[in-house]
């Protein structure tokens, strides 16, 4: 299973009838490149705008003159673009499959039922006192009522922020906090895997530390919980109360339309912007695009709604397209490790995309439990979140697959809005763990650590020289972050944080994050977040936290802890500190590594040197490196000697 072609040629039968063949896309790059005022102007005519723009791009990532816009002067609506312009066509068709935890469950929203539904919310919002503008956290598990909130504000105007169900009621606090929203959308509980999520519940907690004037609960399981008068409503009884018809708000097309948070190198989480026109057109483009997606399939995209994926991938990309997709509360090994292939047997799913841990998870359980599945309504297979190694990428293409569906790698951000570089079913021959070539329109370049261009096959950092439509537009209530994160490193340029190879082909490789985030299980986590999560525990002294392999998460998360004088380094303490860090943060930041560290290496001027740490953590203890410039260098002996399995 691990050997294989290096290259899969594209099948002409499928190029024939993609949106875009080989030579399409080669035309569309150097179109996007030489006319893209003509380029992106003809493509937004897949949107229905209620204003055309007539200002199609205006960007500079110069310092000086620093700004980015596209379709300035367009107006639009998203939830008009996601929901009301498909309804004199298909009212009666499918919107969203939703599939709960519990294989028993399962629902069908039509667009007729969406509309319904999306208005409902948006009414409730608005008796609520949300206006244009405002902020609302929706906390919510993958069920159909986290669209509704999604489209409902965008419906309405209001900006969300979506939390992902996983985070604590700190991280929520923080979220709610930062962007002063005044209204949470949560429910009852959630279930994932069986096990109930408390999301209610930490709501309260949440609403201890930070302020909001509205919590909207959503029946989910029929928990009974505590409401607390004056602040918490009942979102069925309040949904009974108002009309099922709801005006959409015109909006420009750089009025905000939400707020992401999402893990960078230094400080708190930052409040990615997306926009209105740029992100939606961009969401919507690319899903047709990379998935060859035509109305009427079956898309799965596996993400959770918390995160960008589930943004662009389950709610307004498909939607936007007309599209079906198929939304999933539970987990791939719940109740047995076939759950997926029998969610896509029973829901006729066509297009499958997830993330690379998942497959590296079933992979492990062997083929049994995929074969014991039919699989055969499937047409095309993705990946994103993280490097795909080869070996996972072939288990996915030849047992899932069964080796006839091509697989689009895709790589992007939450800052990029959705896909910049993956290859196109009907264009590109596919290499096992490359993401390929990047869209018409996305213009990459290789820079070395100076800066300097780097051109032809090479590795290197990852920038990209033009901007996109869905780019994010700002760093909410922070505009210099935006730019001193992403513009100031290498000058003129945006600056992905990913390292990158080039081959022979003008193939990409990404190889993984060049700064200080990890990738655990395709989510981002900063390395300064578990460290002051670490360093708030009354027994810790200083703390510094590096990535390291891990065979099914991509990294794992090592922590070196240094305790303060006189506390005794014991596995209570150690299991205290995972537990600590899953209640500052969430379950997907607990270290899965605590080395007890009585000194840390530090430069003479006092800086971590992270560098060795790394390396210690990956275990490749030949090449530690100069480690002469270190204030006490035996730290490093000593680190060495304790790595917990040496
Ligand atoms: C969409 C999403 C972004 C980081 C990114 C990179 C990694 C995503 C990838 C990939 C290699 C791929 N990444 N897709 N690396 N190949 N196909 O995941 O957004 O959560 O913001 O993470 O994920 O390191 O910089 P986000």
């Amino acid at each position: 299973m691990t050997s294989g072609p290096d290259r899969y040629p594209v099948d002409p039968a499928r190029a024939a009838r993609a949106h875009m063949d080989r030579a399409a896309h080669e035309a569309a790059a150097i179109a996007a490149r030489e006319t893209p005022e003509a380029f992106w102007a003809e493509r937004a005519k897949r949107l229905d705008w209620f204003s055309f723009p007539t200002r199609i791009k205006d960007v500079s990532f110069a310092k000086d003159d620093f700004r980015i816009r596209w379709f300035e002067d367009g107006v639009l609506n998203v939830a008009h673009e996601c929901v009301d312009r498909h309804l004199p066509a298909r009212r009666d068709e499918t919107a969203i499959i939703w599939e709960g935890d519990d294989p028993k469950d399962s629902r069908r929203i039509t667009y007729g039922e969406l509309h319904a539904e999306v208005c409902r919310m948006a009414n409730v919002l608005k008796a609520q006192g949300v206006a244009k503008g405002d902020r609302v956290t929706i906390y919510l598990p993958m069920i159909p009522e986290a669209a509704y909130a999604m489209l409902a504000c965008a419906r309405i105007g209001a900006i969300h922020s979506v939390v992902f169900g996983g985070f604590s009621p700190d991280s929520l606090a923080g979220r709610i906090e930062d962007c002063g929203s005044k209204v949470v959308i949560t429910a009852d509980q959630g279930v994932r895997g069986g096990k109930v999520v408390p999301l209610k519940a930490n709501v309260d907690a949440a609403l201890t530390k930070a302020e909001a004037d509205r919590v909207i609960v959503v029946r989910h399981t029929g928990a009974d919980v505590p409401m607390r008068d004056g602040r918490d409503v009942d979102y069925a009884t309040a949904a009974a109360g108002v009309s099922d018809d709801c005006p959409c708000e015109p909006m420009n097309a750089e009025d905000p339309l939400f707020i992401l948070y999402t893990s960078g190198s230094t400080g708190k989480p930052k409040g990615v912007m997306h926009t209105t026109g740029g992100y939606l057109f961009w969401a919507s483009w690319t899903h047709e695009l990379v998935f060859d997606y035509r109305p009427g399939q079956v898309f799965w995209c596996t993400a959770d709604v918390g995160w960008v994926t589930g943004h662009s991938y389950v709610v307004y990309g498909p939607l936007a397209n007309g599209g079906t997709t198929l939304m999933f509360e539970g987990v791939p090994n719940h109740p047995t490790v076939s759950r997926f292939w029998e969610v896509v047997d029973r829901h006729r799913v066509e297009i499958f995309y997830t993330a690379p841990t998942a497959i590296r998870a079933l992979m492990r359980e062997g083929e049994g439990p995929v074969k014991a599945t039919r699989r055969d309504s499937l047409k095309l297979l993705g990946t994103v979140g993280e490097p795909i190694n080869p070996e996972a990428w072939r288990w996915y293409h030849e047992v899932v697959g069964e080796g006839r569906l091509p697989i689009v790698d895709t790589w992007w951000q939450t800052e990029t809005g959705g896909v910049l570089v993956s290859p196109l079913p009907g264009a590109t021959e596919l290499k096992p763990g490359s993401a390929t070539k990047p869209l018409p329109g996305v213009e990459l370049q290789i820079v070395d650590a100076e800066g300097h261009e780097l051109t032809g096959a090479v590795s290197g950092n990852l920038c990209l020289t033009d901007s996109w439509p869905g780019q994010m537009r700002g760093v909410w209530g922070d505009p210099q972050r935006f730019f001193d994160t992403y513009f100031s490193t290498y000058p003129g340029r945006y600056f992905t944080g990913d390292g990158c190879r080039r081959d022979e082909d003008g193939d990409y490789w990404i190889t993984g994050r060049v700064d200080d985030v990890i990738n655990v299980s395709g989510h981002r986590m900063g390395t300064a977040e578990v460290e002051s999560a670490l360093v708030l525990h009354e027994a810790v002294a200083e703390a510094a936290v590096v990535g390291f392999p891990h065979d099914i998460k991509g990294q794992g998360i090592y922590a070196y802890v240094t305790l303060k004088a006189g506390v005794e380094a014991n596995e209570d303490l150690r299991r205290d500190l995972v537990a600590h860090v899953r209640t500052e943060i969430g379950p997907i930041a607990s270290p899965d590594v605590i080395q007890w560290a009585p000194g840390l290496p530090k430069t003479r001027s006092g800086k971590i040197m992270r560098r060795i740490l790394r390396k210690i953590a990956e275990n490749e203890l030949s090449n530690l490196g100069d480690t002469s410039t270190l204030a006490d260098p035996g730290v490093v002996d000593e680190l060495v000697a304790n790595r917990p399995g040496a």
